[in-house]
Parts: C-alpha cells; structure tokens; sequence
C-alpha cells in the first residue's frame, strides 16, 4: 500500500534499551486490567465474536453501561498492596469502545448513562500510588466500519466475509488508530507501556492488511521516547521494532531468545480463562499457584502482567481481591527475592523442587522451596560460594555444612563441593 517509511525506526545499542527497560525489569510485576461493555456480558471479552452478536444487539451493554462504583484509588491501593509496580488498562479492546473521550468516535465511556471519562482519574489514581502505567490499545475493532469486515460475524479469518465489506477503507482505519494513539499518548502524561492487540504479518494475501505498523511505531516512539512497546505489531524483523516478547497464557520453558540472545519478555496471564469479568468461571488458579507463577517469571528472566477484569458497577471481582491480597501477604515477606531478580548464574545447580532468583546486584540469591525437604537441602556444588544463608520470613539463621564426608548415623554424606542447608523441620509460614 501507499504508507512507506520515510525513515527509519530509532535504533539502540543493547546498552541503551537495557537501560530504558531497567525500571520494568526491576519491577517484576504488574496488573493488567480488561475492562469493556463485555463486562456486563460477564462471559468473555469475545463474547461478541464468540456468539456472533451483531452491532444492534450489542448495543444493549452500551445503553447500559454505568460502573457507578468506580473508584479507581481502590483499585490502585489494591494493586499496589499486591506488590505490582505497574497497571495496563484496556483503552479499547477488540470490540471498540473507548473508556475515553476520544474526539474520533462516539463509541466511548461519555455517551454512555455513565457520561463521564474513565481514563483520566484511573491513570492519575495510579501514578499517586507510585504505580506506572500502561494502555493496552487494540488494533482489531469489531465496531468501526473501515475495519469491521462483516458487522454480523465480527470473525478475524473470515476472507469470504471481509470481501462482503465493499466500502470498507482501510487508510481510514489507518487513520483512525493513528489519531487514538496520538490522544493517548498525549494527553496523559508520560505512559510507560504500551500494549498493542494484534496484528498481522504484512498483507499476507488472506486478506490481512498491516496498520503501517512502521510509521505508527514511529510516531509512538516520537510522541513517548521512552515507552515500551510490545511485539505484536508484526515488525519481529524489523530493528528497533519491538521491545519485548508477550507469552500469553503459557509459561515459556526457558527465557526466550531471539538468535541466541535472551529477549525481555513479559507474561500475560489470568486468573481463570477469560480476560473479562466472566461471573460463571470457577477454574480459579491458587494462590499458591499465583505466587509460584510470579517466581518462575522471574527465576527465567520474565515480568508477570496478571489480569484482573472488574465487574459492570466497576469494582474486582471479590474471587480477585482473595488472591491479590494473597499475593500481597507473600510479597511482604518475599518482595526482595522478586523486585531486581534475575534468572541465577548457571553456576548456581537448581535444587530439586526449588526455584532460584537472584539479584545481581546485591549478590544474592534465592532459593525457593516449593516442595519443602526434611531438615536437609543439598546444594550441589555450592562449596565457597555462600557466605550467610537466612530465611526470608524471619529472617533466622540457616546453618549449613560443607563437605561432610563421610556420613554417620547422624550427619549426611555429601560430594565434596556441595553444601548442605539445615532447615527447620516444619516449612516457615511461606509458600
Ligand atoms: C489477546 C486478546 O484477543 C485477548 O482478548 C486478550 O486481550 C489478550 C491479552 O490478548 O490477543
């Protein structure tokens, strides 16, 4: 198509983009928050795909959209007591209704009962907290005509039903985004991340056309120097296109690399299934499979970005504030094993059971003990690297041994590097 770059993207050495990230690597965690009319749907943010509503019935969330217990302070308070040093919040998700007062659409928060800006005081709320925030922003929209390929079946592989949108215009859309994004990246302040949803390689002859993601990286890049930018702008080839990786729903087996070289990635993930407040889904993680879901991030190299959908009055889901508050309880105690770690040097043995993080510049490192052993872990290979070992919870001594060969009715045999932790009997009240 006519778009073509005129120049290219800004690239950085590693040193550079290693710096500009290092507040969001420290960090470590974050709230992602999909807030929609799908809310009042109460059963998935693609409800509207899913059931093939088309736009006059789905009019009826709109007519009734009124979150009158909104208080983003709670929201941010709750988040922050989580531990999480960062928000994302959906300006728009796929089905293109805007929790702003954007100048482009009347598709927006200010035309509902609700009538006013959402956006403003959620964003203001959380940097009070000390909390950074992001926008998610989609670039799919099931509701505007210059991209809605068939307002009844808002399907995205759907080429036969593209082709039933004769005066569809995508330079329009093109337009359309461009301008959002310009809005919002200029009338908030400094926005830290940016999460664009999604797109697609090129004009891939399906009948998927780009968003001249190039030319909009660039003015995003213009308009917020600092911002990170995710990658599913489908520009993975193209230098300075991306910043960082978004597994979503998966934990990835290792720390993602992209020719031998550990990227920054950042994990997406849910409470149950759905992103939107879904009210029928009882497939609830743990706690316990939350907090360990925040060390694996972690002890690999990755941000965890965990969800929350709000309900329609616009307060979270009580089955959410269990496990924030969850989270929160751990990371009183644990935080420092979470906030600047890292994946451990390789010359660290991962124990059975364990997880380790590390934190590169104090020099520690972490042992997290999932499955906890009777008085004795074995570090192999540990001999003349540790210096004082302690419990995280209360910081008590633990004794350790080294190289005590050989074994007797009492005391335990080891190889010769290894070093044995003397831990207590019972497992200390963390995870
Ligand atoms: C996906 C979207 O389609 C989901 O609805 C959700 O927003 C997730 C984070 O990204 O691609």
């Amino acid at each position: 198509h006519s778009f073509k770059l005129s120049a290219q993207l800004p690239v950085e050495t590693p040193a550079q983009k290693k710096a500009r990230l290092q507040w969001w690597t420290d960090a470590r965690f974050g709230m992602f928050i999909h807030w929609g009319l799908y809310s009042l749907a109460a059963r998935h943010e693609w409800v509207k795909n899913y059931e093939r509503i088309n736009d006059s019935t789905y009019q009826k969330y709109f007519d009734n959209y009124n979150p009158d217990l909104y208080n983003p302070e709670e929201w941010a308070l709750k988040a922050k007591q989580a531990g999480m040093k960062y928000v994302v919040l959906t300006t728009k998700h796929h089905e293109g209704f805007c929790l702003w007062d954007s100048k482009y659409t009347d598709y927006k928060v200010t035309n509902t009962p609700y009538g006013k800006d959402l956006l403003k005081p959620f964003v203001e709320a959380f940097r009070r907290q000390g909390i950074r925030v992001g926008f998610y922003y989609s670039l799919i929209d099931w509701h505007h005509p210059d991209f809605t390929i068939d307002r009844v079946h808002p399907m995205r592989d759907n080429a036969a039903a593209r082709k039933t949108n004769a005066t569809r215009d995508m330079n329009k859309y093109r337009q359309y985004i461009k301008n959002q994004l310009t809005e919002l990246l200029t009338n908030y302040g400094k926005i830290d991340e940016l999460f664009l949803d999604f797109s697609y390689p090129g004009n891939d002859g399906k009948g998927h056309e780009d968003w001249d993601s190039e030319n909009l990286l660039k003015l995003i890049r213009k308009l917020q120097p600092q911002i990170i930018v995710n990658d599913r702008l489908d520009l993975s080839n193209v230098p300075g296109g991306w910043d960082y990786q978004t597994p979503e729903q998966f934990m990835p087996q290792e720390w993602p690399t992209v020719n031998g070289v550990k990227v920054p990635w950042e994990t997406c993930q849910t409470f149950s299934g759905s992103w939107g407040y879904y009210r029928d889904e009882y497939s609830w993680k743990s706690i316990n499979q939350l907090v360990e879901m925040l060390i694996e991030t972690t002890s690999k190299g990755g941000n965890l970005l965990l969800n929350v959908g709000p309900t329609a009055r616009g307060v979270f889901d009580e089955r959410a504030d269990e496990r924030l508050k969850g989270l929160g309880d751990w990371m009183k105690f644990n935080e420092r094993s979470i906030y600047g770690c890292t994946q451990a040097p390789d010359s660290f043995a991962k124990p059975d059971n364990c997880l380790l993080t590390y934190n590169p510049k104090t020099n520690r490192l972490y042992i997290h003990v999932l499955q906890w052993p009777f008085k004795s872990l074995h570090l192999k290979g540990y001999a003349g690297k540790i210096r004082y070992a302690q419990l995280l919870n209360d910081a008590s001594e633990v004794r350790f041994t080294t190289n005590t060969t050989p074994g007797s009715h009492t005391t335990e045999n080891s190889g010769a590097n290894d070093v044995i932790l003397d831990l207590p009997v019972t497992k200390p009240n963390t995870v």
